[in-house]
C-alpha cells in the first residue's frame, strides 16, 4: 500500500488505542514540558496557518521523546472571550454552546494532524472546574493588595462597549474591532503588575527568548531614570512635582505644562482663563494616548493664568495645560525646556514662549536649537561648565537638600486593567456590601458560577448586572443583603496561568499541587506567536512571580525557552485568517497526498521562524520524496538475500559518512527549529542510499539495513504516519517512536576520499575525487590533469583557479 490518508487513519487509531503519547508522571525526573500556546476555539476549520503552528512543534516534541525525554505535551482551549459573545449577539447561539461545539470540532481536527498531545491533561478555561481557580488566584492577589479597584480614565471601545487594557489598543483603535478607542472615567479592577516592573525587566537577561521579543518587553516596561522636582504655584499654597530625565536643563525652564486632566488645574486656573481651560479639557478627552504622543500631531495647549516659582532661580514661569503631557505618566506635569526638547520647542515657537539655551555642544560650533543631546552647562549659575551627565545628578542633590527634589525611576508600564463589562468571562469573586464595602467571596464558596441565562444587550453595562438571581446575594461578613460584582475578568487572566494547571488538571482541591508543579515547571519550550509579546507573555511572567511570592511556586520564570513561529500569509499577502477569507484548507492536500506530505511541505517550504506567503509549488516534490523512500524500502526488502561484510570498502564508507552526516545535521538543525535544513539532510541521505544501491550489486546488508533504520528514525518526527508504516513493513517492533534517536559517530565523519565539483566558468563540468586533507595546490593540480577538464579548456587560456575546500574547484578561462 503506498502512503495515503488511509495510513494516517490507521496509525492515529493505533496510537490512541495503545496510548503511545501518554505522559508517565513517575518519570518526572526526565520530563520535558513542550507547550504550544493554546487555541482560541473560533469555530473556523483549521487552516494551513494552524497546521504550521502545530505540525512542526509536534515534530520537535517527537524527536525529544526519542531522545529519551518524558515529553509532556498538553493541549487545551482559551475558551472565554469576546468573539463567542459577539457571535451570540448576532446569532442567538449561547457562547457556552457554540464554544463547546467548536472545541469538539477542533479536537478532532487537531487529532488529524497526528500530533502527540496527551488529551488527558486538557484544560478548557470556560469551565467552572478551571475558572474556579482563576477566581482563587484573583483572591490570593487581592489579599496581598495585588488586585485593587480604582477610578481611572480607561480605554473604552464604543463598539465592543467594553474597557480595554492598554495592550489591547493598537494605534488608538480597538484590537478586536478596529473602532476608535475613547476615554471614560470608570471604577475598575487592576492587577498591580507595576510592583514587578524591575524584576520583569531584569529577568529578561536570564531567559532564552527571541531578542526582539525581549526588546519589546523592555520597551513596554520602559524604565526611565530621572528626577522629580517640586515647583510652587505663585500666591497659592499648592505645590506640584514634575518628572524629568534632564535635570541638567533646569535653568532653561521657561514654562511648565500640566496634563489637562491633572486635578490641580481647576484650583489654579484664574477666572479670566477658566472658559478656555474648560473647552480645552473637553477637546483633550477625545484624543487617544497615541495621538497625544504622536510627534506628527500639531501641539496645542492653553495658558491657565497661573504662574509657578522656579525652584532655584525663584523666577516666575507660566503654567500651561497641553495634551502632549499625559496624565498617566510620571507626575502628569512637565518642566518645559524648549531649547533642548523637540516638543517643547515646537510648542514654544507656536505660542511665542521664551527659549533659553543652557547646554552647549562639546565642540566649538554653535549647534542649532533644539539641541537635545548631552553637553556642557551654560547660564546655569554655579553649575556652569559642568557636563550634563554630572549636572543631572548634582542639581538634584542640591534640590534634595532644600527638600525640592529627588532622584526617581519611572516605568512606562501601567497596572493591568482586568475588569470587563462583558458576559463571557470568569465572574470577579467579590461582593459589594453597603456596610462592609468590598468583601471577597470566601474560598469555600468558589466558583462563583457564571449563570447561563442572561440578556445580551451590549449597552456598556455588564450583562450580569441585569440578572437578579446572580447579583443578589448575602454579605459573607455581616449576613445582610449585598450585590455581586457584575464584571468578568479579562481573558488574559485565564491564560496567564493555564500552563500551571495542565500537569494537575483534575485537582479538585487546589489550583495545582505545589510540590508536583514545582517538579513539572518551568515550561522547557514554549512555542507561539510573536503578537503576544507585551500581553500574554508579560502577564504570564507577572502571575508566575506573584504566585511565587505568595509561596506557591519556587521558580521565577514560566517559560525558559521561547520560540515564535513565522506567519503563513494567504496568496493575498495578508496573515491567513478566517476573517480575511484568505485561508488555505489542508483538506484537499491531505486527501491527495496524506497529512505527512502536507506537514513536511510546511516544514521544508518555509523557515519555521519566518513563514511567508503560501504557495504549493514544492508539495509535489515532497510527495515524490516520500514515494522515493518507499521504493527504497521495497528494494531493500527484496535484497534481503545479500551478505554482510565486516569491512567497509569505498562505497560503504561513503554511505556511512552520509548516514552520520545526516544524523548530525538533522539533530542539530531540528533542535533549533530549523526544520527545512533538517529535511534537506534527509533528502541527501536518501540520495546516498540510492547511489549505493545502484553502484553496489552485492550489498553489505548489515550496513544497508542499519542506515535504512537510521533514516526511518530520523524521518519519523517529520513524517510520523508514513514512517510508522514503513517501520512495520520492515518488520520491526512497534513503534518507531519508542526507538532511540540515532547518535552520530565523529569518526565516520572524517572521510578520506571526498568528491568535489569541477566548474568551468561557473558551470559544473564534472566531479573529482580528492583526499579530504589535500591542500589547494594539490586539488588544483588534480583538477587540471583531469581528462574531462582538459577537453574543455583545450586551446583556452586559464585566468584563475578558485578552490573552495571540500566543495568545488572553479576554473576561469577565456
Ligand atoms: C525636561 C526635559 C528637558 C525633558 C529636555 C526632556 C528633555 P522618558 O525618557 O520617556 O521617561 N515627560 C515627563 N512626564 C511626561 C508626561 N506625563 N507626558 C509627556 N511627557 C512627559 O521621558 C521623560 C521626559 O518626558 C521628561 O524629561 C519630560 O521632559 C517628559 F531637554 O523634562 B523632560
Ligand atoms: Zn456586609
Amino acid at each position: 500500500m503506498t502512503y495515503s490518508i488511509e495510513i494516517d487513519r490507521k496509525w492515529q487509531k493505533k496510537w490512541e488505542e495503545t496510548k503511545l503519547y501518554k505522559f508517565h508522571p513517575e518519570n518526572v525526573d526526565k520530563k520535558l514540558y513542550c507547550l504550544e500556546m493554546f487555541s482560541y476555539p473560533s469555530g473556523a476549520k483549521l487552516h494551513a496557518g494552524h497546521w504550521y503552528n502545530y505540525g512542526p512543534a509536534d515534530s520537535w516534541a517527537r524527536m525529544k521523546r526519542m531522545q529519551g525525554y518524558e515529553v509532556f505535551h498538553p493541549m487545551g482551549f482559551d475558551a472565554f472571550g469576546l468573539p463567542a459573545e459577539n457571535y451570540a449577539i448576532k446569532t442567538g447561539i449561547h457562547p457556552l454552546d457554540s464554544t463547546m461545539h467548536n472545541i469538539k470540532t477542533m479536537e478532532k481536527q487537531l487529532k488529524e494532524i497526528g500530533a502527540t498531545f496527551d488529551w488527558d491533561y486538557e484544560v478548557i478555561t470556560c469551565l467552572p472546574e478551571y475558572y474556579k481557580w482563576t477566581q482563587w488566584i484573583f483572591l490570593q492577589m487581592y489579599k496581598v493588595g495585588l488586585a485593587y479597584r480604582k477610578k481611572a480614565p480607561v480605554n473604552w471601545c464604543p463598539s465592543c462597549k467594553t474597557v480595554l487594557a492598554n495592550e489591547q489598543v493598537v494605534e488608538g483603535t480597538c484590537e478586536r474591532c478596529g473602532s476608535e478607542v475613547t476615554k471614560k472615567d470608570l471604577t475598575q479592577w487592576f492587577l498591580k503588575i507595576t510592583d514587578y516592573a524591575e524584576e520583569l525587566l531584569k529577568n529578561l537577561d536570564d531567559i532564552d527568548w527571541p531578542e526582539k521579543t525581549k526588546m519589546m518587553q523592555r520597551n513596554w516596561i520602559g524604565k526611565s531614570e530621572g528626577a522629580e522636582i517640586e515647583f510652587k504655584v505663585e500666591g497659592k499654597d499648592i505645590n506640584f512635582k514634575v518628572f524629568t530625565t534632564r535635570a541638567d536643563t533646569l535653568y532653561g525652564v521657561t514654562y511648565v505644562v500640566l496634563a489637562p486632566e491633572n486635578e490641580i488645574v481647576d484650583k489654579i486656573t484664574t477666572d479670566k482663563y477658566r472658559r478656555n481651560v474648560e473647552d480645552y479639557k473637553e477637546y483633550a478627552k477625545k484624543q487617544s494616548e497615541i495621538e497625544r504622543l504622536s510627534t506628527e500631531k500639531e501641539k496645542t495647549g492653553v495658558f491657565t493664568g497661573a504662574y509657578a516659582i522656579h525652584p532655584i532661580t525663584g523666577e516666575k514661569i507660566p503654567i500651561w495645560i497641553a495634551d502632549y503631557v499625559l496624565a498617566t505618566y510620571g507626575t502628569g506635569c512637565v518642566m518645559a525646556v524648549p531649547a533642548h526638547d523637540e516638543r517643547d520647542f515646537i510648542f514654544a515657537e507656536k505660542y511665542d514662549l521664551p527659549i533659553r539655551r543652557v547646554i552647549k555642544g562639546k565642540g566649538d560650533i554653535e549647534d542649532s536649537l533644539p539641541f537635545v543631546e548631552y553637553g556642557i552647562l551654560i547660564d546655569s549659575g554655579e553649575f556652569d561648565g559642568m557636563k550634563s551627565e554630572d549636572a543631572r545628578i548634582k542639581i538634584v542633590e542640591k534640590l534634595e537638600k532644600e527638600g525640592k527634589g529627588s532622584l526617581k525611576i519611572n516605568y512606562r508600564l501601567r497596572d493591568w486593567l482586568v475588569s470587563r463589562q462583558r458576559y463571557w468571562g470568569a465572574p470577579i469573586p467579590v461582593i459589594h456590601c453597603e456596610h462592609c464595602g468590598l468583601v471577597p467571596v470566601p474560598e469555600e464558596d468558589l466558583p462563583v458560577i457564571l449563570p447561563y441565562d442572561v440578556k445580551f444587550t451590549p449597552d456598556g453595562e455588564s450583562p450580569l448586572k441585569k440578572n437578579d438571581e446572580f447579583m443578589n446575594t448575602i454579605c459573607p461578613k455581616c449576613g445582610r443583603k449585598a450585590q455581586r460584582d457584575p464584571d468578568t475578568l479579562d481573558t488574559f487572566v485565564d491564560s496567564s496561568w493555564y500552563f500551571l494547571r495542565y500537569p494537575d488538571n483534575k485537582n479538585e482541591k487546589e489550583a495545582f499541587n505545589k510540590e508536583w508543579i514545582n517538579k513539572m515547571l518551568p515550561v522547557d519550550k514554549y512555542i507561539g506567536g510573536a503578537e503576544h509579546a507585551c500581553m500574554h507573555l508579560l502577564y504570564a511572567r507577572f502571575v508566575t512571580k506573584a504566585l511565587r511570592d505568595l509561596g506557591y511556586l519556587n521558580f521565577d520564570e514560566p517559560f525558559k525557552s521561547l520560540i515564535h513561529q513565522g506567519i503563513i500569509l494567504g496568496p493575498d499577502g495578508n496573515k491567513m485568517s478566517k476573517s480575511k477569507g484568505n485561508t488555505i484548507s489542508p483538506d484537499e492536500y491531505i486527501d491527495e497526498y496524506g497529512s505527512d506530505v502536507f506537514r513536511m511541505y510546511l516544514m521544508f517550504g518555509f523557515a519555521f521562524t519566518e513563514g511567508g506567503p503560501w504557495n504549493d509549488d514544492g508539495i509535489k516534490a515532497i510527495h515524490r520524496f516520500i514515494l522515493r523512500v518507499e521504493r527504497l524500502i521495497n528494494s531493500f526488502l527484496e535484497s534481503k538475500n545479500n551478505e554482510s561484510k565486516e569491512k567497509f570498502d569505498k562505497d560503504e564508507k561513503e554511505l556511512n559518512f552520509a548516514r552520520h552526516f545526516a544524523i548530525k545535521g538533522v539533530t542539530e538543525d531540528a533542535e533549533k527549529f530549523q526544520f527545512n535544513t533538517s529535511i534537506a539532510r534527509l533528502m541527501e541521505l536518501v540520495n546516498a542510499l540510492y547511489k549505493y544501491d545502484t553502484n553496489v550489486k552485492l550489498k553489505n546488508l548489515k550496513l544497508y539495513e542499519d542506515v535504512i533504520k537510521d533514516l526511518m528514525r530520523l524521518l519519523s518526527p517529520f513524517a510520523p504516519h508514513f514512517s510508522e508504516e514503513m517501520w512495520e513493513k520492515l518488520g520491526y517492533e512497534y513503534s518507531v517512536f519508542n526507538q532511540k534517536w540515532p547518535q552520530y559517530d565523529e569518526k565516520a565523519l572524517l572521510r578520506d576520499v571526498i568528491e568535489i565539483a569541477i566548474q568551468i566558468n561557473g558551470k559544473v563540468r564534472g566531479r573529482l575525487e580528492v583526499m579530504s586533507n589535500a591542500d589547494e595546490k594539490e586539488i588544483e593540480a588534480t583538477a587540471l590533469s583531469n581528462d574531462n577538464v582538459k577537453s574543455y579548456i583545450e586551446g583556452k587560456k586559464i585566468k584563475k583557479v578558485i578552490v573552495i575546500k571540500n566543495r568545488l574547484v572553479n576554473i576561469v578561462v577565456n
